[in-house]
């Protein structure tokens, strides 16, 4: 069967996909052999492929669908922007009301220290933008030498060439020659992973301290900035131990680095607040947003940056050299405005915080019992399962890291659930519009995924019969 607004067969869209398209953070010759799945229309949660099998959009897209998909409102502010003003450019002294809106709206609901924002159109841009901004402010507080930049093993910060060298991704840093000269890492806050051996309390001071540990060994007067998510997402939904933010924040002030946090994931309601530094009472400097803040439905990012950076920039004078033909494009600021206005009219953020967020997490946690799960984890809407080949034996893993990660996503797609695999781990960000049914529905197929997963390792021989 296929789909009514399928121009053509699946078998042609895969044709024509593997002939002309090359795909992100992609194998292309396996999915050549493969061929793509090909989604076609998408409503609320739940997404629709050329075949008409149905999905539950257990991502939110890519992390960023918070108010879910299909929202007319949106797709109508966009089209009325367009008839206005389809494009115009934020450079020479120009601006135009959608992007003043929503720099305003912004500045509403960040934190009372936040009144500016510079817009691009990623996360990715974002950070590129956080690169050039940090060592320009220490440039204009006559500290030039203040430099370095320190990320964390297994962050993620985008693609480009400052996202992939803040992130700590030593893959990504094998293509392209990266980290760029003056980025360094250290430990994340992955206790269930590399923190065992201590308690999680201790494992999150420790951890921070590894931050202490880097600034000594490079000068603190060679330091600019360290930057890290909030939880970390792509990495694997990392949550710290309630230890770490609070020492890490200690370090960055005592030693008078800028604190980046990254809000691409975090930010606009995921973990119950409006950003994910408001969850862990963590007070950045500078704050790169993008995904949520327009539910992917054009795309838009940006530095949401504090008064301490915004002064020095206005005060000191001089031009900021950055800046991107689509930074603040009109119809991307309307749709995130009206994505916005969602948010707040069916107060979403909220919803996280004493609704959904508590009754999937409880849920979610219970799967933790599964034979195949080491922990469950989950705050707000973002949560992981770790699949081991022996809950007897807590510092087991499958060897090698990521196959059955990589079956359990697919047997989970069978089961019209959407769930991302990062390593041996499996990972959920639902749209923030999920209902208490559409949430049962969620564990109930992951709870599947799991038995299906369970009973193919065990004909594999890969666990315990
Ligand atoms: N920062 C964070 C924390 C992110 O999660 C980016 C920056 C970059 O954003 P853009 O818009 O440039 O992609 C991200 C993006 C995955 C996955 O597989 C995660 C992201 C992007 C693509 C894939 O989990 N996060």
């Amino acid at each position: 069967m296929t789909a009514a607004s399928n121009r053509y067969p699946t078998a042609e869209y895969r044709a024509r996909d593997a002939a002309h398209h090359m795909h992100p953070f992609t194998d292309t010759g396996e999915l050549n052999r493969e061929g793509a799945r090909v989604i076609t229309s998408a409503r609320g949660v739940w997404l629709t492929d050329s075949e008409g099998k149905q999905y539950l959009d257990g991502m939110a897209g890519l992390w960023c669908s918070q108010v879910g998909h299909g929202r007319e409102e949106i797709v109508e502010a966009v089209e009325k922007q367009m008839r206005e003003l389809d494009y115009y450019n934020t450079f020479f002294k120009t601006t135009h009301p959608p992007v003043v809106e929503l720099a305003d709206k912004l500045a509403s609901i960040a934190p009372d220290n936040f009144n500016r924002v510079f817009f691009c159109s990623s996360g990715s841009e974002a950070n590129d933008t956080v690169f050039r901004m940090v060592r320009t402010y220490w440039d204009l507080m006559g500290k030039p030498e203040k430099k370095a930049i320190i990320g964390r093993w297994n962050g993620y910060h985008g693609s480009t060439l400052a996202g992939t060298s803040l992130g700590g991704m030593t893959a990504m840093h094998g293509q392209g020659d990266l980290p760029v000269p003056g980025v360094h890492h250290v430990a994340q806050p992955y206790w269930f992973g590399e923190g065992a051996a201590m308690d999680p309390g201790e494992f999150g001071i420790w951890a921070a301290r590894e931050l202490e540990r880097k600034i000594d060994e490079l000068g603190e007067g060679a330091v600019a900035a360290f930057i890290a998510e909030p939880i970390q997402g792509a990495g694997g939904v990392i949550i710290p131990p309630d230890t770490y933010w609070p020492e890490i924040m200690r370090i960055c002030r005592e030693r008078d680095i800028l604190l980046v946090a990254d809000e691409v994931i975090c930010g606009f309601g995921r973990l119950g607040r409006w950003f994910g530094s408001q969850y862990y009472g963590i007070e950045p400097d500078l704050m790169p947003i993008a995904k949520g803040v327009s539910s992917g439905y054009l795309p838009i990012g940006g530095v949401m940056v504090s008064d301490r950076v915004a002064d020095a920039f206005i005060e000191k004078g001089g031009e900021f050299f950055h800046g991107y033909t689509y930074s603040g494009h009109p119809a991307c600021c309307a749709a995130a405005l009206a994505n916005l206005e969602i948010m707040q009219r069916e107060k979403l953020v909220e919803r996280v915080a004493d609704d959904i967020g508590p009754y999937l997490q409880k849920k979610w946690i219970a799967l933790g019992d599964h034979p195949l799960v080491g922990e469950a984890r989950m705050v707000g809407l973002v949560g992981a399962l770790e699949l081991v080949p022996d809950k007897g034996a807590p510092a087991t893993r499958f060897a090698p890291v990521g196959e059955v990660g990589t079956l359990a996503r697919d047997i989970s797609f069978d089961n019209g659930l959407v769930m991302r695999a990062v390593r041996d781990s499996m990972i959920i960000s639902p749209p923030l519009v999920l209902t208490h049914e559409e949430a049962d529905e969620l564990v109930e197929r992951a709870e599947k995924t799991l038995d299906e997963t369970y009973s193919a390792l065990k004909k594999q021989g890969r666990i315990a019969a």
